[in-house]
C-alpha cells in the first residue's frame, strides 16, 4: 500500500486531489493543513487529518514519517487582491516547502511534488494584451511576481537541488489560474473567475445592473479548469521525467472577454465599472503546452465555456443556500483587500 501525504489538504487542489486518492484502496492516505479541520474545503473520514503549521519543522517531520509520497500544495495564497498586499505572507511559505523538503530526505520518502505558479514568469514577457504563450525556459532571466512569484522560483529551485544533491525525485508544475467549484469565491482572495462568477450572480439576484472589474477588462490571462488540472497533475507525477511543466490553458481572454461568457451562462448582461487602482498583476499571460504536451501528453480537455458553467452553478448553489459563506470566503489573516 502506498503511503501519500498531501500538504494543503485543505484547500482548493489539495481537496480535490484528496477526493481522487481517497477512492483508491490501494493508497493509505494522510492530509495536512493549517486551517481547522472544520474550514478544510473537503475533508474525508478514510484519511488521516491533520490541522498543523508547516512552518514548523517538527510538525513536518512528524507528518512525513514513513511517507512514500509527497504532495505539497500548502502555501499563503489567493488571487491578485491578496498576493499584491501580503508579499511577506506569500514568501514566508517558504518555510513550509523547505522543511518538508528536508523533512523528505531524513525519512527517506520516494518522491516528492511541489505546486509552483505562472508567476515565477519574466514580467517582461507579460507587457502586452496578447502575449505569446509561455514557455517553461521563459522563467529565466529571473524578474518573477514581486513576493508569491519569488517564493516559488525559489522553491522550485529548491526541489532540484534536492535532488541533484541528495537523490531526492522531484516533480514541479507551474499552475496557471486554477478555477472550479469548491474554492474560494469572496474575502479578498479568490481569484477573476470566481470573483467575477460571484459579482454576476449577486448581480442578477439583486436585480443591479452594474459590477466593479478591476483594471480596464482588457488584461489577458488563460484559465485552467480544475479537473484539467488533477490529472495533469498525476500525469507529471506519474512521469519519469524529473522537470518542470506547465499546466495550463492555451486559451487566452481578455477579462472583459471572460465577463461576457459569464453573462451568457447567467444570461443576465451587467456594465462594467472599471477600477484602475485595483490590483491587476500582469497585462497578459497564457501558457505554452508544447513541452509537457511532448513529454508527457498531457493536454486540458475543458473549455473555458464548459468550466466556467460548472463554476458560475456551484457558487450560485452556495450564494443561494448561503450554508457555505464561512468556509469560502474567509480569508485566515487581517491584511485582505476587497
Ligand atoms: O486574481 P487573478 O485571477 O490573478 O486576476 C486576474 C486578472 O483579473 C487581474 O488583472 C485582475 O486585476 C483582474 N480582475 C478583474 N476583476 C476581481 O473582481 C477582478 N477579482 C480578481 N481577483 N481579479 C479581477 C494569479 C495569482 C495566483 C496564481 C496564478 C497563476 O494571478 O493570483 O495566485 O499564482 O496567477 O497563474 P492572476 O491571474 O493575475
Amino acid at each position: 500500500m502506498a503511503k501519500i501525504l498531501i500538504c494543503g489538504a485543505g484547500g482548493f487542489i489539495g481537496g480535490h486531489l484528496a477526493s481522487k486518492f481517497i477512492l483508491d484502496d490501494k493508497i493509505k492516505l494522510i492530509c495536512a493543513d493549517i486551517k481547522p479541520l472544520e474550514n478544510w474545503f473537503q475533508n474525508f473520514e478514510g484519511s488521516s487529518n491533520y490541522s498543523l503549521d508547516l512552518k514548523d519543522y517538527d510538525n513536518a517531520l512528524k507528518v512525513t514519517q514513513g511517507v512514500d509520497y509527497i504532495f505539497n500544495f500548502a502555501c499563503n495564497m489567493g488571487g491578485m487582491g491578496f498576493i499584491e498586499n501580503n508579499k511577506a505572507e506569500c514568501m514566508l511559505s517558504v518555510l513550509v516547502n523547505t522543511n518538508l523538503l528536508r523533512a523528505a530526505i531524513i525519512n527517506k520518502c520516494k518522491k516528492f511534488f511541489f505546486s509552483s505558479s505562472a508567476c515565477v514568469y519574466n514580467s517582461l514577457k507579460q507587457n502586452e494584451t496578447f502575449v505569446k504563450g509561455l514557455r517553461e525556459e521563459d522563467a529565466y532571466p529571473a524578474d518573477p511576481e514581486d513576493g508569491y512569484g519569488w517564493e516559488k522560483l525559489f522553491s522550485e529551485r529548491m526541489c532540484r537541488h534536492f535532488s541533484e544533491d541528495f537523490g531526492l525525485e522531484t516533480r514541479v508544475v507551474r499552475y496557471h489560474n486554477i478555477y472550479g467549484p469548491i474554492g474560494t469565491f469572496d474575502g479578498g482572495r479568490e481569484k477573476a473567475p470566481a470573483a467575477l462568477c460571484r459579482k454576476i450572480i449577486l448581480a442578477k439576484k439583486n436585480k443591479e445592473k452594474i459590477i466593479d472589474v478591476w483594471g480596464d477588462g482588457e488584461q489577458t490571462r488563460s484559465f485552467l479548469y480544475i479537473d484539467d488540472c488533477i490529472k495533469g497533475t498525476l500525469d507529471v507525477f506519474e512521469s519519469n521525467k524529473q522537470d518542470v511543466f506547465n499546466i495550463g490553458s492555451e486559451e487566452q481572454v481578455s477579462i472583459n472577454e471572460m465577463i461576457q461568457i459569464i453573462e451568457e451562462i447567467a444570461d443576465y448582461k451587467v456594465k462594467k465599472n472599471y477600477q484602475l487602482d485595483k490590483p491587476k498583476g500582469v497585462r497578459g499571460r497564457s501558457s505554452d503546452n508544447s513541452y509537457v504536451e511532448k513529454k508527457i501528453g498531457w493536454k486540458p480537455d475543458f473549455t473555458l465555456r464548459e468550466g466556467l458553467e460548472k463554476t458560475y452553478l456551484w457558487i450560485e448553489q452556495q450564494i443561494h443556500s448561503g450554508s457555505n459563506i464561512e468556509k469560502f470566503c474567509k480569508g485566515n489573516i487581517e491584511k485582505i483587500t476587497e
